[in-house]
């Protein structure tokens, strides 16, 4: 059962559809120093919108991509791809496309509730960090892949972008770079800037970069643990 024979008559040995996984294992204080430590980390991470143009190493751009696609997915077809952009011109192009509809976003098509939900967050149509960023993650979702032509069904395809962006964002952390989920809307300019083919669909923009000299984030606070977390 574990070997099959190929064309030529040869046997090899199959990939066994399971194999052993040993996970992590740590003492119940070891445990609690992670934990502990591990929020301290991730509550430090903020929204950043005024970015530093240091360039950043490509190898640090690769390695978050690959901490990204380690992400659980729906029958684990993995239904992302990451568009790395650091060409002046094309993220040119992307501000000037982003700016025109937020534009029309700040101007008509964001309702008067929504503007003031966003009023302390100072946003507004201007972009300038699309420019500014030396690179721009863009993040496609795929409804389905095409194999020999034919098209595969993906599962779960927004749960699980939305959890590869996750571990995209807190790489991003990790490393000390910094970064906002933007999402232009509507966003198919993406597509057509990137050339992406039809059954890719953009999913978010993240911008990473290096944070500005002395920059400022809004006094905001994260919601209590009574707030979000019911024992049952
Ligand atoms: N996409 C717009 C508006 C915007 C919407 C939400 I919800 C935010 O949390 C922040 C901004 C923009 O990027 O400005």
């Amino acid at each position: 059962r574990d070997y099959f024979k190929t064309s030529i008559g040869r046997f090899i040995m199959a990939d066994p559809a399971f194999i052993p996984y040993e996970a992590y294992s740590f003492s119940e204080e070891e445990m609690k120093k992670r934990a502990h430590a591990l929020f301290e980390f991730m509550d430090h991470r903020r929204t950043v919108r005024d970015f530093s143009d240091r360039p950043i190493p490509n190898e640090i751009l690769e390695q978050i991509i690959r901490i990204a696609n380690t992400a659980p997915s729906g029958a684990n077809k993995q239904p992302w791809t990451f568009c790395m952009v650091t060409d002046p011109l094309i993220k040119q192009k992307i501000r000037l496309a982003a700016e025109a509809e937020e534009y029309e976003n700040y101007h008509g098509r964001m309702s008067e509730e929504w503007l003031e939900d966003l009023a302390h967050l100072g946003t507004d149509w201007k972009k300038p960090f699309l420019e500014i960023a030396p690179a721009l993650i863009v993040v496609f979702r795929k409804a389905y892949d095409v194999v020999d032509g034919k098209k595969k069904k993906n599962y779960y395809v927004q749960e699980s972008v939305g959890l590869a962006c996750g571990f995209l964002l807190a790489a991003i952390h990790h490393v000390g770079l910094v970064t906002l989920t933007h999402t232009p809307s509507p966003m198919n300019f993406l597509q057509e800037i990137l050339g992406r083919p039809d059954h890719e669909k953009p999913f978010l923009l993240i911008p990473v970069a290096f944070p500005a000299p002395n920059v400022m984030v809004p006094n905001i606070h994260r919601k209590n643990l009574d707030e979000v977390l019911f024992y049952y």
